[in-house]
C-alpha cells in the first residue's frame, strides 16, 4: 500500500496536522509525518520531496502558515500529487497562507484545501490512493455511506425539534 507524507512547516502546525493523521489512521493508511520548512530547512524539504515517490509515497500533504511555500516546494521537487493546507495564523487569519498555497504558477499544481482543512486534505489523499487500491476504495465507500446516513438522521432529528418550536 502507498504511504502518505504529512509535512508541516513548523511543530506549531502539529495540533492541526493531527486531524489529518487521525483521518488517515482511520483508513489504516501508513503515514510518515515530518517537520520540514521551505524556509528554515529548504535542503531537507527538497531532499524529502525528491525521494518521496521512490520511498513509496502516493501523495504529500503539506501544512504551512504565513508565507506558505512548503506545498509549492514539494510540488517543485516531486511529481506526486501535493495537497496544501493553509494554516490559520493570528495576524491575517490564514488568508496569507491560503493565497500563498493556492496561487501556484502554471505547471506546478498544488491542490489547496480550505484554511485549516486538515481532514479534507486527508480525505483527498485517501481518494487519490483509492484509485489504485480496492481496499481503500471500499473503506472510502463505507465512509461516504455513513456520512450520508448521519446527515439523513440529522434531518429527521431537526424536524422533531422544529415541531416543538
Ligand atoms: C510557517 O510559519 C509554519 O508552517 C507555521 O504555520 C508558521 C509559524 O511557524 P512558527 O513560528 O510557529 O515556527 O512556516
Amino acid at each position: 500500500m502507498k504511504k502518505v507524507a504529512v509535512v508541516m512547516g513548523s511543530a506549531s502546525d502539529l495540533p492541526l496536522a493531527k486531524d489529518a493523521l487521525k483521518t488517515l489512521a482511520s483508513f489504516e493508511i501508513p503515514v510518515v509525518a515530518r517537520v520540514l520548512s521551505a524556509h528554515r530547512t529548504p535542503d531537507e524539504a527538497a531532499a524529502f520531496a525528491k525521494s518521496a515517490e521512490a520511498e513509496g509515497f502516493g501523495a504529500i500533504i503539506a501544512f504551512a502558515g504565513k508565507a506558505a511555500h512548503l506545498a509549492g516546494a514539494m510540488a517543485a521537487h516531486s511529481l506526486l500529487p501535493v495537497i496544501g493546507v493553509p494554516v490559520s495564523g493570528k495576524d491575517l487569519g490564514g488568508m496569507d497562507a491560503l493565497l500563498s498555497t493556492a496561487q501556484m504558477p502554471k505547471g506546478v499544481p498544488v491542490a489547496t484545501v480550505a484554511i485549516d482543512g486538515a481532514a479534507n486534505a486527508a480525505l483527498l489523499a485517501v481518494r487519490i490512493l483509492a484509485l489504485s487500491d480496492e481496499t481503500i476504495a471500499g473503506k472510502l465507500q463505507d465512509y461516504a455511506t455513513k456520512m450520508t446516513q448521519q446527515a439523513a438522521e440529522a434531518d429527521v432529528a431537526i424536524q422533531k425539534e422544529i415541531e416543538q418550536i
